[in-house]
């Protein structure tokens, strides 16, 4: 069937085998840039809840419904950037992160369980859970850090 374009191949192919078929075709360098920008939005919409917990800002039960919502996406996007292809990368990943791929999984799969905790104790009324509930997430993304991403000097 000679009308059949190589572009509508490729087309069939990332739909036949998703997302890999697809990542396949982003430089490593893309990959890291987009895995550090989710990395960021994680950071943006935490911060202010961190500082709700420490009494560092004030409590805003609307502002915590809301970030947790936006955490609980975000915590599922970074990961797929952590290919092996960016091993050469210039980055503050760890060596661990490619070798010690099951606990870096857990890891991920900690974050993400607390993420969606953090989202059910917002919708309650309870302020000190929720706040107790905010520095568990800190202490996941804490703990990755601590086993999989240089110490910043
Ligand atoms: C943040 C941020 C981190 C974590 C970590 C929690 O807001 O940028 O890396 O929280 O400090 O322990």
């Amino acid at each position: 069937m000679k009308f059949i374009t190589g572009s509508m191949m490729f087309v069939a192919g990332v739909l036949l085998t998703g997302n890999a078929a697809a990542q396949a075709q982003v430089k490593p360098e893309v990959l890291v840039k987009q895995r550090q920008s989710a990395m960021t939005l994680q950071a943006k919409y935490f911060g202010p809840l961190n500082g709700m917990a420490q009494g560092k800002v004030p409590y805003n039960a609307s502002v915590v419904a809301r970030n947790a919502g936006y955490l609980e996406v975000l915590t599922k996007m970074p990961w797929d950037g952590f290919d092996p292809r960016t091993k050469g990368e210039k980055t503050a990943a760890l060596p661990a992160v490619f070798t010690d791929t099951a606990k870096f999984k857990e890891a991920q799969e900690r974050l993400q369980g607390e993420a969606a905790k953090l989202v059910s104790a917002s919708k309650g009324g309870d302020e000190d859970a929720v706040k107790a509930q905010i520095r568990a997430v800190g202490k996941t993304c804490g703990g990755c850090h601590e086993d999989f991403r240089e110490k910043k000097k």
